[in-house]
Protein backbone atom coordinates (compact mmCIF):
# COMPACT_ATOMS: atom_id res chain seq x y z
CA UNK A 1 0.00 0.00 0.00
CA UNK A 2 0.80 3.67 -0.40
CA UNK A 3 1.19 6.50 1.59
CA UNK A 4 -0.57 9.47 -0.36
CA UNK A 5 -0.61 12.87 0.71
CA UNK A 6 -2.58 15.11 -1.28
CA UNK A 7 -0.93 17.43 -3.88
CA UNK A 8 0.29 20.99 -2.73
CA UNK A 9 -2.88 22.80 -5.31
CA UNK A 10 -5.56 20.58 -4.01
CA UNK A 11 -7.42 18.86 -7.04
CA UNK A 12 -10.49 21.02 -8.55
CA UNK A 13 -12.94 18.08 -7.93
CA UNK A 14 -12.49 14.88 -5.89
CA UNK A 15 -14.95 12.20 -7.22
CA UNK A 16 -15.92 9.04 -5.42
CA UNK A 17 -17.14 6.03 -6.75
CA UNK A 18 -16.49 4.55 -10.36
CA UNK A 19 -19.73 3.57 -11.75
CA UNK A 20 -21.29 5.22 -14.36
CA UNK A 21 -22.74 8.47 -12.23
CA UNK A 22 -18.67 8.46 -10.90
CA UNK A 23 -17.25 7.96 -14.51
CA UNK A 24 -19.68 10.43 -15.99
CA UNK A 25 -18.87 13.23 -13.28
CA UNK A 26 -14.85 12.63 -13.72
CA UNK A 27 -15.16 12.75 -17.36
CA UNK A 28 -17.62 15.91 -17.84
CA UNK A 29 -15.21 17.53 -15.17
CA UNK A 30 -12.26 16.83 -17.07
CA UNK A 31 -14.03 18.32 -20.45
CA UNK A 32 -14.46 21.14 -18.93
CA UNK A 33 -11.10 21.82 -17.93
CA UNK A 34 -10.97 21.17 -14.21
CA UNK A 35 -8.28 18.59 -12.14
CA UNK A 36 -10.17 15.45 -11.09
CA UNK A 37 -9.01 12.67 -8.74
CA UNK A 38 -11.31 9.49 -9.09
CA UNK A 39 -11.25 7.10 -5.97
CA UNK A 40 -12.69 3.86 -6.17
CA UNK A 41 -12.12 1.04 -3.41
CA UNK A 42 -12.48 -1.85 -6.09
CA UNK A 43 -9.56 -3.22 -8.15
CA UNK A 44 -10.96 -1.74 -11.63
CA UNK A 45 -14.01 0.63 -12.75
CA UNK A 46 -17.37 0.08 -13.84
CA UNK A 47 -19.52 -0.20 -10.27
CA UNK A 48 -21.90 -2.29 -10.11
CA UNK A 49 -23.88 -2.15 -13.29
CA UNK A 50 -20.54 -2.32 -15.32
CA UNK A 51 -19.04 -4.75 -12.50
CA UNK A 52 -15.52 -6.29 -13.72
CA UNK A 53 -13.62 -9.15 -12.51
CA UNK A 54 -10.86 -8.12 -10.43
CA UNK A 55 -7.21 -9.12 -12.37
CA UNK A 56 -6.18 -12.12 -10.22
CA UNK A 57 -9.18 -13.91 -9.94
CA UNK A 58 -10.45 -16.38 -11.82
CA UNK A 59 -12.86 -14.87 -13.64
CA UNK A 60 -10.24 -12.10 -14.47
CA UNK A 61 -8.17 -14.73 -16.29
CA UNK A 62 -11.22 -15.76 -18.62
CA UNK A 63 -11.18 -13.98 -21.84
CA UNK A 64 -13.44 -10.68 -21.19
CA UNK A 65 -15.38 -11.68 -23.91
CA UNK A 66 -17.12 -14.60 -22.18
CA UNK A 67 -18.75 -12.35 -19.53
CA UNK A 68 -19.90 -9.88 -22.57
CA UNK A 69 -23.37 -11.23 -22.45
CA UNK A 70 -24.22 -10.17 -18.73
CA UNK A 71 -23.47 -6.88 -19.45
CA UNK A 72 -25.58 -3.87 -21.50
CA UNK A 73 -24.12 -0.32 -23.00
CA UNK A 74 -20.08 -1.61 -22.84
CA UNK A 75 -19.23 1.19 -25.62
CA UNK A 76 -20.50 3.58 -23.34
CA UNK A 77 -18.24 2.41 -20.79
CA UNK A 78 -15.58 1.49 -22.94
CA UNK A 79 -15.43 5.47 -23.71
CA UNK A 80 -16.16 6.53 -20.57
CA UNK A 81 -12.81 4.39 -19.51
CA UNK A 82 -10.48 5.94 -22.64
CA UNK A 83 -11.50 9.48 -21.26
CA UNK A 84 -10.33 8.45 -17.89
CA UNK A 85 -7.07 7.15 -19.34
CA UNK A 86 -6.29 10.23 -21.99
CA UNK A 87 -6.63 12.28 -18.88
CA UNK A 88 -4.39 10.07 -16.69
CA UNK A 89 -1.80 10.63 -19.57
CA UNK A 90 -2.45 13.94 -20.05
CA UNK A 91 -1.78 14.58 -16.31
CA UNK A 92 -5.13 16.01 -15.45
CA UNK A 93 -6.75 13.27 -13.63
CA UNK A 94 -5.29 10.96 -11.02
CA UNK A 95 -7.41 7.38 -10.74
CA UNK A 96 -6.72 5.82 -7.24
CA UNK A 97 -8.00 2.18 -7.62
CA UNK A 98 -8.62 -0.18 -4.14
CA UNK A 99 -8.78 3.00 -2.47
CA UNK A 100 -11.60 3.60 -0.11
CA UNK A 101 -12.78 6.97 1.34
CA UNK A 102 -13.56 6.16 4.93
CA UNK A 103 -14.20 9.47 6.05
CA UNK A 104 -14.52 13.34 5.39
CA UNK A 105 -14.17 16.55 6.55
CA UNK A 106 -14.81 20.33 5.09
CA UNK A 107 -11.89 22.62 5.83
CA UNK A 108 -11.08 25.94 4.75
CA UNK A 109 -13.05 25.70 1.67
CA UNK A 110 -11.80 22.42 0.70
CA UNK A 111 -13.23 18.71 1.24
CA UNK A 112 -10.60 16.35 2.91
CA UNK A 113 -10.96 12.90 2.33
CA UNK A 114 -9.38 10.05 4.55
CA UNK A 115 -8.47 6.98 2.19
CA UNK A 116 -7.48 3.65 3.08
CA UNK A 117 -6.77 0.69 0.46
CA UNK A 118 -5.40 -2.63 0.51
CA UNK A 119 -3.64 -4.75 -1.74
CA UNK A 120 -1.41 -3.55 -4.77
CA UNK A 121 -1.45 0.04 -6.17
CA UNK A 122 -3.56 1.31 -3.15
CA UNK A 123 -3.35 4.53 -1.53
CA UNK A 124 -4.02 5.64 1.94
CA UNK A 125 -3.85 8.97 3.35
CA UNK A 126 -5.60 12.27 2.55
CA UNK A 127 -7.03 13.92 -0.66
CA UNK A 128 -8.08 17.32 -1.03
CA UNK A 129 -10.14 18.84 -3.51
CA UNK A 130 -12.15 22.28 -3.86
CA UNK A 131 -15.23 19.98 -4.47
CA UNK A 132 -16.61 16.51 -3.95
CA UNK A 133 -19.10 14.60 -6.19
CA UNK A 134 -20.09 11.43 -4.15
CA UNK A 135 -21.31 8.84 -6.15
CA UNK A 136 -21.30 6.02 -4.25
CA UNK A 137 -24.08 4.16 -5.65
CA UNK A 138 -26.38 2.03 -3.55
CA UNK A 139 -26.59 -1.39 -1.60
CA UNK A 140 -29.00 -3.86 -2.01
CA UNK A 141 -31.66 -4.62 0.50
CA UNK A 142 -32.84 -7.63 2.20
CA UNK A 143 -35.34 -7.97 4.44
CA UNK A 144 -35.95 -10.77 6.57
CA UNK A 145 -37.80 -13.91 7.10
CA UNK A 146 -37.75 -17.01 8.99
CA UNK A 147 -34.73 -18.95 7.84
CA UNK A 148 -32.68 -16.27 5.90
CA UNK A 149 -29.80 -16.71 7.60
CA UNK A 150 -28.67 -19.91 6.33
CA UNK A 151 -26.05 -20.55 4.08
CA UNK A 152 -27.48 -20.07 0.67
CA UNK A 153 -29.94 -17.20 1.47
CA UNK A 154 -28.22 -14.43 -0.58
CA UNK A 155 -29.37 -10.37 -1.61
CA UNK A 156 -29.85 -10.85 -6.06
CA UNK A 157 -27.20 -8.11 -6.04
CA UNK A 158 -24.90 -11.07 -4.25
CA UNK A 159 -26.01 -13.67 -6.69
CA UNK A 160 -25.33 -10.98 -9.81
CA UNK A 161 -22.11 -9.58 -8.16
CA UNK A 162 -20.92 -13.41 -8.14
CA UNK A 163 -21.96 -13.66 -11.43
CA UNK A 164 -20.63 -10.77 -13.29
CA UNK A 165 -17.22 -10.19 -10.89
CA UNK A 166 -16.05 -13.55 -10.37
CA UNK A 167 -18.02 -16.02 -13.38
CA UNK A 168 -19.20 -18.18 -10.62
CA UNK A 169 -23.35 -19.44 -10.62
CA UNK A 170 -23.99 -19.66 -7.09
CA UNK A 171 -26.06 -22.30 -6.90
CA UNK A 172 -28.03 -24.70 -9.51
CA UNK A 173 -31.97 -24.86 -7.70
CA UNK A 174 -32.41 -21.05 -7.73
CA UNK A 175 -35.55 -19.02 -6.31
CA UNK A 176 -35.50 -15.66 -6.32
CA UNK A 177 -37.99 -13.20 -4.41
CA UNK A 178 -38.49 -9.68 -3.56
CA UNK A 179 -39.92 -6.66 -5.64
CA UNK A 180 -38.63 -5.11 -8.66
CA UNK A 181 -37.09 -5.29 -12.16
CA UNK A 182 -33.67 -6.20 -10.86
CA UNK A 183 -34.92 -9.67 -10.35
CA UNK A 184 -35.03 -10.04 -14.12
CA UNK A 185 -31.82 -9.44 -15.33
CA UNK A 186 -30.51 -11.47 -12.37
CA UNK A 187 -32.77 -14.42 -12.93
CA UNK A 188 -31.84 -14.24 -16.85
CA UNK A 189 -28.11 -14.28 -15.77
CA UNK A 190 -28.46 -17.12 -13.83
CA UNK A 191 -30.18 -19.75 -16.24
CA UNK A 192 -27.99 -18.36 -19.19
CA UNK A 193 -25.04 -19.98 -17.03
CA UNK A 194 -27.12 -23.40 -16.13
CA UNK A 195 -28.34 -22.82 -13.34
CA UNK A 196 -32.07 -23.85 -13.24
CA UNK A 197 -34.58 -21.20 -11.93
CA UNK A 198 -37.53 -22.53 -10.37
CA UNK A 199 -39.44 -18.85 -10.08
CA UNK A 200 -39.02 -15.62 -9.14
CA UNK A 201 -41.83 -14.21 -6.80
CA UNK A 202 -42.30 -11.30 -7.80
CA UNK A 203 -44.84 -9.38 -4.81
CA UNK A 204 -46.07 -6.53 -7.08
CA UNK A 205 -48.42 -7.20 -9.43
CA UNK A 206 -47.73 -5.94 -13.26
CA UNK A 207 -51.24 -4.46 -13.49
CA UNK A 208 -50.16 -1.57 -11.45
CA UNK A 209 -48.21 -0.25 -14.62
CA UNK A 210 -51.25 1.04 -16.45
CA UNK A 211 -51.29 3.46 -14.00
CA UNK A 212 -47.98 5.11 -15.28
CA UNK A 213 -47.63 4.51 -19.43
CA UNK A 214 -46.92 8.29 -19.58
CA UNK A 215 -43.62 7.60 -17.55
CA UNK A 216 -42.91 4.18 -19.50
CA UNK A 217 -43.50 6.42 -22.68
CA UNK A 218 -40.54 8.81 -22.15
CA UNK A 219 -38.64 5.38 -21.61
CA UNK A 220 -39.06 3.53 -24.60
CA UNK A 221 -35.44 2.05 -23.78
CA UNK A 222 -36.69 0.58 -20.51
CA UNK A 223 -39.80 -1.02 -22.61
CA UNK A 224 -38.07 -2.42 -24.95
CA UNK A 225 -35.71 -4.09 -21.93
CA UNK A 226 -38.80 -5.48 -20.11
CA UNK A 227 -39.56 -6.97 -23.61
CA UNK A 228 -36.26 -8.67 -23.89
CA UNK A 229 -36.44 -10.11 -20.54
CA UNK A 230 -39.79 -11.27 -21.08
CA UNK A 231 -38.78 -13.35 -24.23
CA UNK A 232 -35.45 -14.52 -22.47
CA UNK A 233 -37.72 -15.71 -19.25
CA UNK A 234 -39.90 -17.70 -21.45
CA UNK A 235 -37.07 -19.31 -23.29
CA UNK A 236 -35.50 -21.06 -20.29
CA UNK A 237 -38.99 -21.66 -19.05
CA UNK A 238 -38.52 -19.53 -16.34
CA UNK A 239 -41.94 -18.55 -14.37
CA UNK A 240 -42.69 -14.95 -12.52
CA UNK A 241 -45.30 -15.51 -9.83
CA UNK A 242 -46.98 -11.96 -9.41
CA UNK A 243 -47.86 -11.47 -6.13
CA UNK A 244 -46.27 -13.56 -4.39
CA UNK A 245 -43.20 -13.72 -1.68
CA UNK A 246 -40.95 -15.96 0.03
CA UNK A 247 -41.57 -16.43 3.86
CA UNK A 248 -39.37 -19.38 4.83
CA UNK A 249 -36.34 -21.34 4.19
CA UNK A 250 -35.33 -24.46 5.92
CA UNK A 251 -32.60 -26.62 6.01
CA UNK A 252 -29.96 -28.59 8.63
CA UNK A 253 -26.93 -26.14 7.65
CA UNK A 254 -27.61 -24.92 4.00
CA UNK A 255 -31.01 -24.29 2.39
CA UNK A 256 -33.05 -27.10 1.07
CA UNK A 257 -36.17 -25.39 0.67
CA UNK A 258 -38.13 -22.65 0.19
CA UNK A 259 -41.76 -21.58 1.15
CA UNK A 260 -43.59 -19.27 -0.75
CA UNK A 261 -47.72 -17.30 -0.36
CA UNK A 262 -49.69 -15.36 -2.71
CA UNK A 263 -50.68 -12.38 -1.54
CA UNK A 264 -53.70 -10.30 -1.79
CA UNK A 265 -54.72 -7.30 -3.81
CA UNK A 266 -53.48 -5.34 -0.42
CA UNK A 267 -50.15 -7.08 -0.43
CA UNK A 268 -51.05 -9.61 2.90
CA UNK A 269 -50.31 -12.65 3.06
CA UNK A 270 -53.43 -14.88 1.98
CA UNK A 271 -53.79 -17.65 5.09
CA UNK A 272 -52.68 -21.02 3.42
CA UNK A 273 -51.82 -20.19 0.34
CA UNK A 274 -48.31 -21.41 0.34
CA UNK A 275 -46.15 -23.57 -1.58
CA UNK A 276 -42.74 -25.61 -0.29
CA UNK A 277 -39.90 -25.96 -3.45
CA UNK A 278 -36.92 -27.51 -2.95
CA UNK A 279 -34.10 -25.28 -3.60
CA UNK A 280 -30.72 -24.90 -2.67
CA UNK A 281 -30.32 -21.40 -3.73
CA UNK A 282 -32.14 -18.27 -2.43
CA UNK A 283 -31.77 -14.54 -3.90
CA UNK A 284 -33.82 -12.15 -2.20
CA UNK A 285 -33.88 -8.19 -3.15
CA UNK A 286 -36.39 -5.66 -1.95
CA UNK A 287 -34.29 -2.74 -3.97
CA UNK A 288 -31.78 -0.56 -3.41
CA UNK A 289 -30.95 1.55 -0.86
CA UNK A 290 -28.21 4.72 -1.39
CA UNK A 291 -24.88 4.71 0.38
CA UNK A 292 -25.69 8.14 2.05
CA UNK A 293 -23.04 7.80 5.12
CA UNK A 294 -20.08 10.13 3.13
CA UNK A 295 -22.75 13.27 2.58
CA UNK A 296 -24.52 12.59 5.64
CA UNK A 297 -20.71 12.71 7.84
CA UNK A 298 -20.22 16.60 5.06
CA UNK A 299 -23.35 17.78 6.60
CA UNK A 300 -25.55 17.48 3.92
CA UNK A 301 -29.42 17.26 4.29
CA UNK A 302 -31.41 14.07 3.44
CA UNK A 303 -34.81 13.22 2.69
CA UNK A 304 -37.11 10.40 2.30
CA UNK A 305 -37.09 9.42 -1.89
CA UNK A 306 -40.22 7.90 -3.54
CA UNK A 307 -40.26 4.84 -2.29
CA UNK A 308 -39.37 5.87 1.29
CA UNK A 309 -35.60 5.33 1.54
CA UNK A 310 -33.29 8.15 2.49
CA UNK A 311 -31.61 10.07 0.14
CA UNK A 312 -29.19 13.23 -0.71
CA UNK A 313 -31.39 15.98 -1.91
CA UNK A 314 -30.04 18.04 -4.26
CA UNK A 315 -31.36 21.04 -6.98
CA UNK A 316 -31.47 20.29 -9.87
CA UNK A 317 -27.75 20.41 -11.09
CA UNK A 318 -27.34 17.86 -8.24
CA UNK A 319 -25.91 20.13 -5.83
CA UNK A 320 -26.83 19.85 -2.38
CA UNK A 321 -27.27 22.02 0.70
CA UNK A 322 -23.58 21.96 1.26
CA UNK A 323 -21.59 23.68 -1.34
CA UNK A 324 -18.92 22.03 -1.92
CA UNK A 325 -20.30 18.90 -1.85
CA UNK A 326 -22.51 17.60 -5.10
CA UNK A 327 -23.97 14.04 -5.63
CA UNK A 328 -24.92 11.93 -8.35
CA UNK A 329 -26.24 8.50 -9.11
CA UNK A 330 -27.84 6.30 -6.70
CA UNK A 331 -26.89 8.29 -3.92
CA UNK A 332 -29.39 10.95 -5.03
CA UNK A 333 -32.36 8.00 -5.37
CA UNK A 334 -32.28 4.60 -6.80
CA UNK A 335 -33.58 4.76 -10.47
CA UNK A 336 -30.55 2.59 -12.50
CA UNK A 337 -27.72 3.18 -14.89
CA UNK A 338 -29.36 5.71 -17.52
CA UNK A 339 -29.98 7.73 -14.17
CA UNK A 340 -26.48 7.54 -12.76
CA UNK A 341 -25.07 8.44 -15.87
CA UNK A 342 -26.99 11.76 -16.99
CA UNK A 343 -26.51 13.19 -12.74
CA UNK A 344 -23.13 12.03 -13.37
CA UNK A 345 -22.90 14.56 -16.02
CA UNK A 346 -24.96 17.21 -14.68
CA UNK A 347 -22.91 16.87 -11.34
CA UNK A 348 -19.88 17.11 -13.30
CA UNK A 349 -20.82 20.94 -14.67
CA UNK A 350 -22.57 21.96 -11.66
CA UNK A 351 -18.71 21.29 -10.07
CA UNK A 352 -17.69 23.73 -12.74
CA UNK A 353 -20.21 26.46 -12.13
CA UNK A 354 -18.92 26.22 -8.09
CA UNK A 355 -15.31 27.14 -9.31
CA UNK A 356 -15.77 29.38 -12.27
CA UNK A 357 -19.20 31.12 -12.17
CA UNK A 358 -21.71 30.28 -14.26
CA UNK A 359 -20.58 28.44 -17.35
CA UNK A 360 -20.35 30.62 -20.44
CA UNK A 361 -22.54 28.91 -23.04
CA UNK A 362 -20.43 28.42 -26.08
CA UNK A 363 -19.75 26.42 -28.47
CA UNK A 364 -23.93 25.92 -28.90
CA UNK A 365 -23.19 21.72 -28.48
CA UNK A 366 -20.00 21.72 -26.86
CA UNK A 367 -19.49 19.71 -22.98
CA UNK A 368 -21.59 22.20 -20.51
CA UNK A 369 -23.04 24.33 -23.28
CA UNK A 370 -26.67 25.89 -22.34
CA UNK A 371 -28.28 23.19 -25.11
CA UNK A 372 -26.33 19.96 -23.31
CA UNK A 373 -27.40 20.59 -20.03
CA UNK A 374 -30.81 21.38 -21.10
CA UNK A 375 -30.28 18.04 -23.19
CA UNK A 376 -29.03 16.11 -20.03
CA UNK A 377 -30.97 17.42 -17.89
CA UNK A 378 -34.49 16.38 -19.98
CA UNK A 379 -33.07 13.23 -20.01
CA UNK A 380 -32.36 12.74 -16.33
CA UNK A 381 -36.29 13.82 -15.90
CA UNK A 382 -37.64 11.43 -17.52
CA UNK A 383 -35.34 8.60 -16.09
CA UNK A 384 -36.65 10.17 -12.65
CA UNK A 385 -39.98 10.38 -13.21
CA UNK A 386 -39.72 6.50 -14.74
CA UNK A 387 -37.72 5.38 -11.27
CA UNK A 388 -40.85 7.21 -8.94
CA UNK A 389 -43.56 4.93 -11.53
CA UNK A 390 -41.20 1.84 -10.58
CA UNK A 391 -41.03 2.55 -7.16
CA UNK A 392 -44.87 3.32 -6.87
CA UNK A 393 -45.32 0.02 -8.79
CA UNK A 394 -43.03 -2.08 -6.40
CA UNK A 395 -43.29 -0.93 -2.91
CA UNK A 396 -42.28 -3.68 -0.04
CA UNK A 397 -45.75 -4.99 0.49
CA UNK A 398 -47.31 -5.48 4.42
CA UNK A 399 -46.77 -9.04 4.46
CA UNK A 400 -43.02 -8.69 4.84
CA UNK A 401 -43.19 -8.53 8.07
CA UNK A 402 -46.29 -10.66 8.37
CA UNK A 403 -44.10 -13.45 7.85
CA UNK A 404 -41.71 -12.48 10.44
CA UNK A 405 -41.64 -14.56 13.70
CA UNK A 406 -40.60 -13.65 17.40
CA UNK A 407 -37.37 -15.50 17.04
CA UNK A 408 -36.53 -14.49 13.42
CA UNK A 409 -33.20 -12.47 13.71
CA UNK A 410 -33.53 -9.46 12.62
CA UNK A 411 -29.74 -7.87 13.11
CA UNK A 412 -27.68 -10.85 12.80
CA UNK A 413 -24.69 -9.19 13.89
CA UNK A 414 -25.67 -8.82 17.01
CA UNK A 415 -28.56 -12.00 17.07
CA UNK A 416 -31.18 -9.38 18.07
CA UNK A 417 -34.16 -11.27 17.47
CA UNK A 418 -37.39 -9.68 15.95
CA UNK A 419 -39.49 -9.67 18.98
CA UNK A 420 -36.97 -7.67 21.25
CA UNK A 421 -37.10 -4.73 18.43
CA UNK A 422 -41.03 -5.48 18.86
CA UNK A 423 -40.80 -5.46 22.62
CA UNK A 424 -38.72 -1.84 22.88
CA UNK A 425 -41.16 -0.35 19.74
CA UNK A 426 -44.23 -1.48 21.87
CA UNK A 427 -42.94 0.55 24.87
CA UNK A 428 -43.42 3.90 23.11
CA UNK A 429 -39.82 3.99 21.36
CA UNK A 430 -40.24 6.18 18.04
CA UNK A 431 -36.95 5.97 15.80
CA UNK A 432 -34.32 3.70 15.01
CA UNK A 433 -31.81 5.43 16.77
CA UNK A 434 -33.03 4.34 20.17
CA UNK A 435 -34.05 0.95 19.00
CA UNK A 436 -30.49 0.52 18.19
CA UNK A 437 -29.33 1.81 21.35
CA UNK A 438 -31.51 -0.14 23.56
CA UNK A 439 -31.48 -3.45 21.31
CA UNK A 440 -27.60 -3.21 19.64
CA UNK A 441 -29.51 -3.48 16.17
CA UNK A 442 -26.84 -2.67 13.72
CA UNK A 443 -23.97 -2.58 16.07
CA UNK A 444 -22.27 -5.08 15.22
CA UNK A 445 -19.90 -5.91 11.77
CA UNK A 446 -22.18 -4.40 9.10
CA UNK A 447 -23.35 -1.39 11.08
CA UNK A 448 -26.65 -1.79 10.12
CA UNK A 449 -26.01 -1.96 6.54
CA UNK A 450 -28.20 -5.08 6.34
CA UNK A 451 -31.04 -4.42 9.04
CA UNK A 452 -31.61 -0.95 9.03
CA UNK A 453 -34.29 -1.03 6.52
CA UNK A 454 -35.94 -3.54 8.66
CA UNK A 455 -35.61 -1.81 11.51
CA UNK A 456 -36.72 1.44 10.41
CA UNK A 457 -39.59 -0.21 8.24
CA UNK A 458 -40.45 -1.66 12.10
CA UNK A 459 -40.52 1.64 13.61
CA UNK A 460 -42.38 3.07 10.75
CA UNK A 461 -45.15 0.56 10.37
CA UNK A 462 -45.85 1.27 14.59
CA UNK A 463 -45.70 5.25 13.94
CA UNK A 464 -48.01 5.36 10.83
CA UNK A 465 -48.17 6.35 7.41
CA UNK A 466 -47.96 10.20 8.28
CA UNK A 467 -44.87 10.28 10.37
CA UNK A 468 -41.42 11.55 9.06
CA UNK A 469 -39.21 9.48 8.00
CA UNK A 470 -36.78 7.95 10.98
CA UNK A 471 -33.20 9.56 11.05
CA UNK A 472 -30.23 7.40 9.39
CA UNK A 473 -27.80 5.57 11.63
CA UNK A 474 -25.35 7.99 11.69
CA UNK A 475 -21.70 6.10 10.52
CA UNK A 476 -18.61 8.52 11.16
CA UNK A 477 -16.41 5.64 9.84
CA UNK A 478 -18.40 5.18 5.79
CA UNK A 479 -16.43 2.09 5.03
CA UNK A 480 -15.03 -0.96 7.40
CA UNK A 481 -10.96 0.19 7.67
CA UNK A 482 -9.03 -1.89 10.20
CA UNK A 483 -7.13 -0.81 13.23
CA UNK A 484 -4.19 -1.79 11.91
CA UNK A 485 -4.16 0.82 8.55
CA UNK A 486 -5.68 3.87 11.02
CA UNK A 487 -2.35 2.79 13.18
CA UNK A 488 -0.52 2.94 10.27
CA UNK A 489 -1.40 5.95 8.94
CA UNK A 490 -0.93 7.69 12.59
CA UNK A 491 2.99 7.36 11.63
CA UNK A 492 2.34 9.00 8.92
CA UNK A 493 2.88 12.99 8.05
CA UNK A 494 0.71 14.40 5.54
CA UNK A 495 4.02 16.25 4.07
CA UNK A 496 6.12 12.81 4.39
CA UNK A 497 7.28 12.49 0.59
CA UNK A 498 5.07 10.37 -1.25
CA UNK A 499 7.32 6.96 -1.48
CA UNK A 500 6.57 5.63 -4.27
CA UNK A 501 4.06 7.29 -6.59
CA UNK A 502 6.14 9.09 -9.09
CA UNK A 503 2.39 9.84 -10.28
CA UNK A 504 1.75 12.32 -7.51
CA UNK A 505 3.86 14.64 -8.32
CA UNK A 506 3.51 14.66 -11.70
CA UNK A 507 -0.61 15.95 -10.47
CA UNK A 508 0.89 18.25 -7.84
CA UNK A 509 2.98 20.36 -10.62
CA UNK A 510 0.17 21.05 -13.23
C1 LIG B 1 -24.90 -5.49 -5.60
C2 LIG B 1 -25.56 -4.73 -6.73
C3 LIG B 1 -25.55 -5.24 -8.02
C4 LIG B 1 -26.18 -4.54 -9.06
N1 LIG B 1 -26.17 -5.08 -10.31
C5 LIG B 1 -26.84 -4.44 -11.31
C6 LIG B 1 -26.93 -5.01 -12.61
O1 LIG B 1 -26.37 -6.07 -12.86
N2 LIG B 1 -27.67 -4.35 -13.56
C7 LIG B 1 -28.30 -3.18 -13.28
O2 LIG B 1 -28.96 -2.62 -14.16
N3 LIG B 1 -28.21 -2.61 -12.08
C8 LIG B 1 -27.52 -3.21 -11.08
N4 LIG B 1 -27.47 -2.65 -9.84
C9 LIG B 1 -28.11 -1.36 -9.65
C10 LIG B 1 -26.96 -0.37 -9.91
O3 LIG B 1 -26.43 0.03 -8.70
C11 LIG B 1 -27.12 0.72 -10.84
O4 LIG B 1 -28.28 1.12 -11.26
C12 LIG B 1 -25.90 1.55 -11.26
O5 LIG B 1 -24.72 0.81 -11.15
C13 LIG B 1 -25.83 2.79 -10.39
O6 LIG B 1 -24.70 3.52 -10.71
P1 LIG B 1 -23.96 4.41 -9.60
O7 LIG B 1 -22.77 4.99 -10.29
O8 LIG B 1 -24.92 5.31 -8.94
O9 LIG B 1 -23.49 3.38 -8.48
P2 LIG B 1 -22.53 2.12 -8.54
O10 LIG B 1 -22.51 1.49 -9.86
O11 LIG B 1 -22.91 1.30 -7.36
O12 LIG B 1 -21.09 2.74 -8.28
C14 LIG B 1 -20.69 3.19 -7.02
C15 LIG B 1 -19.20 2.96 -6.90
O13 LIG B 1 -18.72 3.60 -5.75
C16 LIG B 1 -17.75 2.79 -5.13
N5 LIG B 1 -17.71 3.20 -3.73
C17 LIG B 1 -18.74 3.17 -2.85
N6 LIG B 1 -18.35 3.69 -1.67
C18 LIG B 1 -17.05 4.05 -1.83
C19 LIG B 1 -16.09 4.67 -0.97
N7 LIG B 1 -16.42 5.03 0.28
N8 LIG B 1 -14.84 4.87 -1.43
C20 LIG B 1 -14.51 4.52 -2.72
N9 LIG B 1 -15.38 3.96 -3.58
C21 LIG B 1 -16.63 3.74 -3.14
C22 LIG B 1 -18.26 1.38 -5.35
O14 LIG B 1 -17.21 0.43 -5.27
C23 LIG B 1 -18.87 1.48 -6.75
O15 LIG B 1 -17.94 1.11 -7.74
C24 LIG B 1 -26.82 -3.31 -8.79
C25 LIG B 1 -26.80 -2.79 -7.51
C26 LIG B 1 -26.18 -3.48 -6.48
C27 LIG B 1 -26.17 -2.89 -5.10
Amino acid sequence: MTAVAGPATPYDVAVVGGGPAGLAAATTALAVGLRVVLVERATALGGQYWRQPAPSSGAGRLRFGELHDLHHGLDTFTRLCNRVLEGERAGRLRLLLRTQVWTAVRTEGLVVLSTAGTGAGASAGEVRARRVVIATGAHDVALPFPGWELPGVMTIGGLQALLKGSGVVAGQRVVLGGSGPFLLPVAVGLARRGATVLGVHEAASPQRWARHLPAVGRNPGRLAEGVAYAAELARYRIRVHPRSMIVQAEGADEVEAVTVQRLDARGHLVPHATRRISADTVGIGWGFAPVIDLAVTLGCAVAAGPDGRLVVTTDARQQTSVPEVLVAGETSGVGGAALALAEGELAGYAARDGLAGPLTPTPAAGPGSLRRRSTVGRRRDAQRAFASALHAVHPVPAAWSQALTGPTLLCRCEEVPVSAVRAVIARGVDGARPVRQLTRVGMGWCQGRTCEAACALLVAEAAGPSAAPPPPFERLVAQPVSLGLLAALDDRHDDDPPADEPFLDDVGRV
